[in-house]
């Protein structure tokens, strides 16, 4: 099934997985060490957040999708070297959130007020309805464009046939940025002492790269993901990228690389 784009203002339905938890002793073994978090993971919890038992495990802690949606600005381009992500003259563009899950990150998108577009992808309608119901509590659905679907799909189609796509989401690739959460393949990733990105499963690094270039794009991934890998997606050409540890008490939670889009993508002044 192609991407579908929801028209503005139409929500996907929440459904019994769609699930608030109250109480400890009603959450499942496995993700009570998130529940623990909750207030953490979204500040608004009590409101009614909304998430799908599996992803709790993916959804990023609020204060670090504030940081991420705060360190990264349009354009995303190489020339401007080691501050490539920040360049706060710029007005506009687009971001994609590839994996929108329970929508931490989107949600911190939209707060940011920088985009002039946000693009939220999932696949799963369960969840999709869980980030839809969340960015109301934060007060930012209307600003988001949500896409039910596969995001690979949708990167490819905006890329090579982009006249198949929705109007409202056929935007200029020139003014993009892509942001990718994936799955780690689950819990298990803390168990390498570097992690081999080529392993992630369900989608390694070189078919998220292949998907998000030649856009610049974000990738969320494990903390002790491996540097060598991290560092040969400087695009050619290209002289630095960061790479940035996000840390809550002390510790980090995830390995985040700002890749700047290819050159020949750059915008023409
Ligand atoms: P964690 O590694 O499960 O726990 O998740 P933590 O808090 O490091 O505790 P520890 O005691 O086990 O060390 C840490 C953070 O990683 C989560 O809050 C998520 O933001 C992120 N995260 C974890 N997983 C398994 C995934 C995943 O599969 N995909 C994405 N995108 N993020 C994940």
């Amino acid at each position: 099934m192609p991407p579908r784009v929801l028209p503005p203002g139409s929500k996907l339905p929440l459904t019994p997985v769609c699930k608030h938890y109250d109480t400890l002793t009603s959450v499942p073994p496995s993700i009570q060490k998130y529940f623990h978090q909750r207030k953490s993971i979204f500040s608004f919890y009590d409101w009614d957040i909304r998430l799908t038992d599996s992803a709790w495990f993916g959804v990023t802690p609020e204060p670090i999708a504030n940081q991420i949606a705060k360190d990264l600005s349009p354009p995303f381009t190489s020339t401007h070297s080691s501050s490539s992500f920040q360049d706060k003259d710029s007005e506009g563009g687009t971001l994609i959130d590839m994996f929108a899950g329970a929508g931490g990150n989107t949600i911190a998108f939209a707060l940011s007020e920088k985009w002039t577009r946000i693009i939220a992808i999932e696949r799963d309608a369960d969840t999709l309805a869980c980030a839809q119901h969340n960015a109301e509590v934060y007060g930012v659905f209307e600003q988001i464009t949500w896409v039910h679907g596969d995001s690979f799909e949708f990167l490819a189609m905006l890329k090579e046939t982009p006249e198949l796509l929705d109007e409202q989401v056929r935007v200029d690739v020139d003014r993009t940025v892509v942001f990718a959460s994936p799955p780690w393949g689950g819990v298990g990733y803390a168990e390498h002492e570097v992690f081999d990105l080529e392993r992630m499963e369900p989608y390694n690094l070189t078919e998220l790269r292949r998907a998000c270039r030649p856009m610049g794009h974000v990738l969320f991934l494990p903390r002790t993901s491996d540097i060598r890998q991290v560092a040969d997606l400087v695009p050619d050409g290209g002289d630095k990228m960061q790479v940035v540890q996000y840390c809550m008490r002390g510790a980090s939670k995830a390995m985040v690389a700002y890749i700047p889009a290819e050159k020949e993508q750059r915008l023409l002044p």
